[in-house]
C-alpha cells in the first residue's frame, strides 16, 4: 500500500518561469528527499525567465509532478493546430532545441488539475459554480478575478475567486504574481514574483510552511511582462 498523503511530506513549488537557479536553490532550501517526499509544482515551468530548458531538465530530474499552466496550455492547443498567437512560443522551440517534442510529450501528459484528500492543486483557480470538470481548461488556468458571469476573469476590479471558495479544502494556485502570495485557511497562493525579481515559494504540507528564495535579479517586468503586446496578448486566448 502507498503512504498515506497525511504522512507523506509534499512539497508545492510556486510558478517558476525558467527560472531555474532558483528552482534549484527553493528545493534545496525545503530539504527534499527525492523517493521520499513528493515534489509538486503549480504550472507556467517555463518562458519569461532565463533558462526554461534548464528547469525542465532539473523538473524531470527532481521527479517534480506539475500541473498545466496556462503557457503550458498555451503549447499544447498551439501543437495541436489551435488558433494560438504567441511570439515567445518559437523562443521555447529554440532553447529546447531537438529535446522539444519530448517536452512537448511531456507537458501533454501533465493534469490540470491534482487532487488529494487534503489539498487540491491548479494553475490559477476554480470558477465559482463549476465543478473542475466542466470548467473550460482555460479558465482553470487563468481565472484571477470573478464578476458573476464569467465573461470577465481578469478584471481587477472583480473580486479574486477565492472569495467565492467556501469549502473546507485546501485549495493551492499560482499565476497572479502581483499578489505575491496568497494565504487563506482554505486557500494558498504561491506564485510570489520570481521572475520580475520577486521570489519563488514553496508550500511544504502537511505543516502549511512557506519557504522562498529571493529572486538572483528581475527578468521582466510585471507590469509589462511580454516586450510586444499586438502578439503576446495575456487574454484568454
Ligand atoms: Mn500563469
Amino acid at each position: 500500500m502507498s503512504k498515506s498523503i497525511l504522512t507523506r511530506r509534499t512539497i508545492i513549488i510556486g510558478d517558476v518561469h525558467g527560472c531555474a537557479d532558483e528552482l534549484a536553490k527553493l528545493v534545496e532550501a525545503c530539504g527534499y528527499k527525492k523517493g521520499q517526499d513528493r515534489l509538486l509544482q503549480t504550472g507556467d515551468l517555463i518562458n519569461r525567465g532565463p533558462k526554461s530548458f534548464e528547469a525542465w531538465v532539473l523538473a524531470k530530474e527532481l521527479g517534480m509532478e506539475s500541473v498545466l499552466g496556462n503557457h503550458e496550455l498555451h503549447l499544447v492547443r498551439f501543437e495541436a493546430g489551435q488558433p494560438v498567437y504567441k511570439k515567445w512560443i518559437q523562443g521555447i522551440k529554440d532553447q529546447f532545441g531537438k529535446h522539444y517534442p519530448a517536452y512537448l510529450a511531456d507537458i501533454r501528459q501533465w493534469p490540470l488539475w491534482i487532487e488529494e484528500e487534503d489539498f487540491l492543486l491548479v494553475h490559477a483557480g476554480l470558477v465559482p459554480g463549476k465543478s473542475l470538470g466542466e470548467t473550460d481548461p482555460k479558465q482553470l488556468t487563468s481565472i484571477r478575478t470573478w464578476d458573476g458571469m464569467g465573461s470577465d476573469l481578469d478584471n481587477e476590479n472583480n473580486p479574486p475567486w477565492f472569495d467565492f471558495y467556501h469549502q473546507e479544502k485546501l485549495v493551492v494556485f499560482g499565476h497572479w504574481a502581483k499578489l505575491e502570495g496568497v494565504v487563506r485557511p482554505n486557500v494558498i497562493g504561491l506564485d510570489s514574483g520570481c521572475v520580475y525579481g520577486k521570489k519563488l515559494t514553496a508550500l511544504i504540507l502537511p505543516e502549511r510552511e512557506l519557504v522562498s528564495v529571493p529572486a538572483a535579479r528581475v527578468y521582466r517586468d510585471i507590469v509589462n511582462p511580454d516586450p510586444d503586446p499586438t502578439t503576446e496578448n495575456n487574454s484568454l486566448n
